[in-house]
């Protein structure tokens, strides 16, 4: 019978201590991002952070999210970004160009710095679905961004241990030159 395969499996655990975070949070909207925040700062206590591993930024609308989160990691100073916003629904089409465009602006910054961005962006119809979502009977998408970045947070970590100790030794690399 063949041998059972039993691979390897890589995680991140939930243990924030000796990690540092970034918040970035939109004031558009502040009745719902102000709840979403607090969840997210809750999640990381919860999970071992200390006040001084966790800054807050403020910006005035989703919109300038991006730019804000890409200005943070290029500081080098996180282990993960939290990126909080919400963007409801009006009567024109600004709507769908401020979702996409932060969507793709935080999908962009996160990429380029190879760190945890983590998209907490309430895109809804309705000030009801949002509030469901902060608090209400939709949990609060807060308290899972928290979680989130902490797990991304350790498995970046562990992805880039991974990556140097499968790299060649100088030895061995050297001796693939000489051999040329
Ligand atoms: N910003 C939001 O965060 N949420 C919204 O719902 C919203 N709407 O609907 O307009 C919004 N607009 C502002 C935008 O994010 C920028 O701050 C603004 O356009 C200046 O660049």
């Amino acid at each position: 019978m063949a041998a059972k395969l039993q691979p390897c499996s890589i995680n991140g655990e939930l243990t924030a201590s000796g990690l540092r975070f970034a918040i970035v949070v939109s004031r558009f909207n502040s009745f719902i991002t102000e709840r979403l925040l607090a969840a997210a700062v809750d999640a990381l206590e919860r999970a071992g952070s200390a006040s001084e591993n966790v800054d807050v930024v403020h910006v005035p609308g989703a919109f300038e999210l991006p730019l804000a989160a890409k200005k943070l990691a290029a500081t080098g100073r996180y282990d993960a970004l939290i990126a909080i916003g919400c963007i409801l629904r009006g009567e024109t089409a600004h709507y769908d160009y401020v979702c996409s465009e932060t969507a793709r602006g935080l999908q962009l910054a996160q990429m380029d710095a190879g760190l945890p961005i983590i998209f907490c962006v309430l895109t809804c119809d309705t000030l009801e679905q949002a509030i469901d979502r902060a608090g209400l009977k939709g949990g609060n998408k807060g308290f899972e961004a928290g979680l989130a970045a902490v797990e991304m947070a350790q498995l970046s970590r562990k992805l880039i241990r991974a990556k140097s100790s499968s790299a060649p030794s100088k030895t061995s690399a050297s001796r693939k030159t000489r051999r040329k």
